[in-house]
């Protein structure tokens, strides 16, 4: 299995910036009292229930890799955070995966009602271009090109586009290559959208924004992996999400088709394949490096 070549305190890292990343959300989205508060209670709820906020981090960790700052960065993180959330709530719905647990709390539809969960869904990611258009612009990347980056990302070229098809092959036998083609719109596209817009805040080179993509793809596909690997070797109650799920609802993953054993070897050399990436930004990217080490070990 890779391991991250410096030693990095992890823990104490995801906790400081998991802190930031939750005061700047809290920040940014209207108040819970806000009328009607029936929606930004919806909103807050999912929001804040708990998720690993790895994304975010990662936006924060690709600026620290281009010598940013943590300040310029924040919005952007804010921004991939509420697009996540919002592609949860949706995907829990009864018309995708019509699920009734997420992020160790009843879902959002459970809560509050499908129509309420659908525009807390719309909410979050109409507030995403809102924060992102509030960063500072830096010299290589207008705020057009930091909204693109999410539209692109968002759009049915890729996160659409890789729900679509994971509705599509439902009950289906897919090949290995269908499969990838689900995972790197569904997942690898928002974790790579996530680094590069760190790399921008930073007025990242186009060398340096190249070797993050080539980051955030590898390490976005691991994630997907791993993710179908613990549907099928945890619990409800370890992941905070119903446990089991894909087998239930026929769905293609990497166990399905290669294996328990042969799925972590991928995952190992999809890892492999990040921590190269990061070559050019040496000790820099000690935090980049320790968290794709955490994303292949993790247990939820
Ligand atoms: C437009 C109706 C409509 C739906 C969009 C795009 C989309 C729905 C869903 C995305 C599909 C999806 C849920 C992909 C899986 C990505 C994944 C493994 C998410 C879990 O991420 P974690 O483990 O979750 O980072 P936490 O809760 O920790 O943030």
């Amino acid at each position: 299995m890779p391991t991250a070549p410096r030693p990095f305190d992890l823990p104490a890292y995801l906790k400081r910036q998991g802190t930031a990343v939750n005061r700047a959300l809290g920040g940014y989205l209207p108040p819970a009292r806000a009328r009607p508060t029936t929606i930004h209670q919806a909103m807050r709820y999912s929001l804040f229930a708990g998720g690993k906020r790895i994304r975010p981090i990662l936006t924060l960790a690709a600026a620290e890799a281009c010598g940013g700052r943590l300040a310029n960065a924040m919005p952007l993180a804010c921004a991939t955070e509420c697009i996540h959330t919002y592609s949860l709530i949706h995907d829990d719905l009864p018309a995708m995966d019509n699920d009734d647990f997420r992020r160790g709390r009843p879902t959002s539809h459970t809560v509050y009602s499908e129509g309420i969960a659908i525009l807390a869904g719309d909410a979050l990611l109409t507030q995403a271009f809102e924060i992102a258009a509030q960063a500072s612009p830096p010299k290589r990347y207008p705020t057009a090109a930091l909204i693109r980056e999410l539209t692109e990302t968002a759009g049915s070229l890729n996160l659409i586009a890789g729900q679509v098809a994971d509705l599509e092959g439902e009950g289906k036998d897919l090949s290995v290559a269908q499969l990838r083609y689900i995972h790197e719109r569904k997942t690898s596209a928002l974790l790579s959208c996530s680094v590069r817009l760190g790399g921008m805040s930073a007025n990242c080179t186009t060398h340096q924004l190249q070797a993050l993509t080539d980051f955030g793809y590898h390490v976005g596909l691991a994630f997907q992996v791993i993710d179908d690997i613990l549907d099928v070797t945890q619990t409800t109650e370890q992941l905070g999400k119903t446990a089991g799920k894909d087998e239930a609802t026929a769905k293609a993953t990497y166990p399905a088709i290669l294996g328990l054993e042969k799925s972590r070897k991928v995952a190992g050399q999809l890892t492999d394949k990040a921590f190269k990436a990061l070559k050019p930004f040496k000790a820099k990217a000690a935090a980049l490096e320790s968290m794709a080490e955490y994303l292949l070990k993790r247990v939820n």
